[in-house]
């Protein structure tokens, strides 16, 4: 059941970001257990998964399915190195498919500095334009490790889809949907989110796979904006407290 929560546009700050000392004087050193800043890529492959699951299941029944991921080369050339990570959507416009990981469940969403992916999609049988690759975060804001809301950023009330062609979509600074799709017009931006719910974290699990995680690229479940169709997906990056993890998703060399 969609709603649609009306949200205050208050402007609150996303995390500190670090000034950079003046040149004329010496950097700061971090403080004893405090990280600097830093941006590291790491290569995520069928033997290194880097904490990231793939899973699937049935949208009407919620019975798990085998997932249909794999990590390949291509398609063209992906946003990082020569692969990435397909999905594929075949009849069943009921089957979704995650990847996701568990790896920063527990984290306040004030504190992310960075999301954005990479996509490229085509129509397997040529009826419909296919959708890109959607970012699912499972949200507890009450504080009791139970989630209450969903955010989605979905490409399309993000800019034009194009087909076939790889596409990198900044969901830090996009606009959301709260428990679906409702289109742009009841989107809401990370910042108006945090307005309303300051002390919102990400939280396992979710509906769908028994391996979860708060953090979930997902496809299906869209109708026929997501049914016979393959999508990949590249260059997940993620950043909290202007740590930056970028996910190269490369196929078995
Ligand atoms: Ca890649
Ligand atoms: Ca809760």
């Amino acid at each position: 059941m969609k709603y649609v929560r009306k949200l205050a546009v208050i402007t609150v700050s996303l995390g500190t970001i670090p000034l950079a000392a003046p040149a004329a004087y010496p950097a700061a050193t971090p403080a004893s257990g405090v990280s600097a800043a830093a941006t590291t890529t790491v290569r995520v492959s069928p033997g290194n998964r880097r904490g990231w699951t793939s899973v699937a299941f049935d949208a009407a029944t919620n019975a798990d399915l085998k997932s249909t991921q794999s990590l390949v080369k291509g398609p063209g050339r992906p946003a990082l190195g020569i692969g990435s990570l397909r999905y594929a959507i075949g009849d069943n416009s009921n089957r979704v498919e995650q990847f996701r990981t568990a790896r920063y469940d527990g984290k306040r969403l004030a504190s992310v500095t960075a999301l954005k992916y990479s996509t490229w999609q085509r129509s397997v049988d040529g009826a419909n334009p296919q959708q890109p690759v959607y970012l699912r975060l499972n949200i507890d804001y009450t504080g009791d490790n139970v989630m209450d809301e969903q955010l989605y950023y979905i490409p399309a009330n993000n800019g034009t889809v194009l087909q076939r062609t790889w596409q990198t979509w900044n969901a830090f600074t996009g606009i959301w949907g709260i428990n679906g799709d409702d289109g742009p017009q009841n989107d809401v931006t990370l910042t108006q989110y945090l307005a309303a719910h300051p002390n919102a974290k990400l939280v396992n699990n979710g509906p769908g796979g028994a391996a979860g995680g708060a953090v979930d690229f997902q496809v299906g479940a869209a109708g026929a904006n997501q049914q016979n169709g393959r999508f990949f997906l590249d260059a997940v990056t993620i950043g909290f407290s202007g740590n930056t993890t970028i996910f190269n998703l490369e196929p078995a060399t």
